[in-house]
């Protein structure tokens, strides 16, 4: 039975987001923006299936997948590059492959007491989200 990321979480905190965007090209005036949002993600898991919309005062990131089905995914309001996604679980965590332009690019989602966790890798950069229930 693979975890539960159903529901509405609020960033709490994060580590080197600014090394993230940078390795996907962010430009300066918009990594200032961007490293201030408090993000919103709201999840929708449905067995194998799942939205996750990511929602700030600045942009708004939409994403609908279903495991093991790889996907184009346009990025567009982050770095606008496509690439090919797909997510599959490691045990309880959500792993994602985003194959394009960006070498080692993916992202993997896990749940840690009451807290839902974001890993974002781009090339050699790797940031990390921490999220609260809302
Ligand atoms: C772009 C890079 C910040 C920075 C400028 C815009 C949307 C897994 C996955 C959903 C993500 C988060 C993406 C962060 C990339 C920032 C606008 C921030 C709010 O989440 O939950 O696919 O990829």
């Amino acid at each position: 039975m693979p975890a539960d990321f159903n529901g509405t979480w609020n960033l709490v905190r994060s580590e080197n987001f600014e090394g993230y965007m940078l390795a996907l090209g962010i430009d300066f005036a918009t990594r200032m923006i961007a490293k201030m949002l408090k993000p919103q993600k709201v999840v929708k898991q449905e067995g194998d299936s799942f939205t996750i919309s990511t929602t700030s005062t600045f942009r708004n990131y939409f994403v609908q997948f279903t495991i093991g089905e790889e996907f184009e995914e346009d990025n567009k309001g982050l770095d606008n590059r496509k690439c090919k996604s797909v997510v599959t679980w490691d045990n309880d965590k959500l792993v994602c492959v985003q194959t394009g332009e960006k070498k080692n690019r993916g992202w993997t989602h896990w749940i840690e007491g009451d807290e839902l966790y974001l890993e974002l890798r781009c090339e050699g950069e790797v940031s990390t989200q921490v999220f609260k229930r809302a």
